[in-house]
């Protein structure tokens, strides 16, 4: 018998569609415009400059009706538009899990990356569809778009999980992701996979 009562949902089925990027049955949907973004770009008169050209959509996150409760098992669809803002690829807030607890992403659509901070490593995965993107708890995430189409990730995480989006804005994320020039694609010997991309460090801003 469940020691876990009164259940907040009952078990389910739940429609997956890749080539639609939904759930359904389909729970709450979250819309990040640009100005959704304070602080988090290099360059605040380019994102404020964005914000006044019509603050666009940078990203949405659809989720199913698994409610983000200590125990349960949530997921949700992010879709990140294509574009930079002075230079830097466009993302998602990004934000640490205060319990630390772990959390997955799988790739669905476009080109995408998933930046890892902990406090003093950063680790970069490229992800593509079928990519199962592993955060281990403590480390802080971010996605990115490092295509020209919108990319879009699943992502199944402990209901209790929580989003701290103050740790990001205090410590970082330990690297920036721009979108490369042909001259610094070339002179970082970039190569392959991560042609169109360039790194640079938090804290030369
Ligand atoms: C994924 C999950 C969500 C998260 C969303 C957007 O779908 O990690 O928990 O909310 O991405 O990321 P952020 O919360 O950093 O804006
Ligand atoms: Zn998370």
């Amino acid at each position: 018998m469940s020691e876990y009562s009164p259940l907040p949902v009952p078990p389910m089925s739940i429609r997956f569609d890749p080539a639609a990027g939904t759930l359904s049955p389909e729970g709450p949907t979250l819309t990040r415009r640009m100005s959704d973004l304070e602080g988090l770009f290099r360059d605040r008169a380019a994102w404020e400059q964005a914000v006044a050209d019509g603050d666009p959509v940078v990203y949405s996150v659809v989720s199913s009706q698994v409610p983000e409760v200590d125990r349960e098992l949530p997921q949700s669809i992010t879709t990140i538009q294509p574009g930079a803002t002075g230079g830097e690829l466009w993302m998602t807030k990004g934000h640490q899990h205060p319990n630390h607890q772990g959390e997955i992403y799988l790739g669905i659509s476009g080109r995408g990356g998933l930046l890892m901070f902990d406090g003093a490593e950063t680790r970069w995965v490229e992800m593509t569809p079928g990519t199962i993107g592993y955060m281990p708890p403590g480390w802080a995430h971010r996605s990115i778009n490092i295509g020209s189409e919108p990319y879009s990730f699943l992502a199944v995480y402990p209901g209790g999980a929580g989003h701290d989006y103050g740790w990001v804005l205090e410590h970082g994320m330990g690297l920036r992701v721009l979108a490369a020039t042909d001259d610094n694609t070339a002179a970082n010997g970039n190569t392959g996979t991560d042609t169109g991309v360039e790194f640079v460090a938090y804290s030369g801003d």
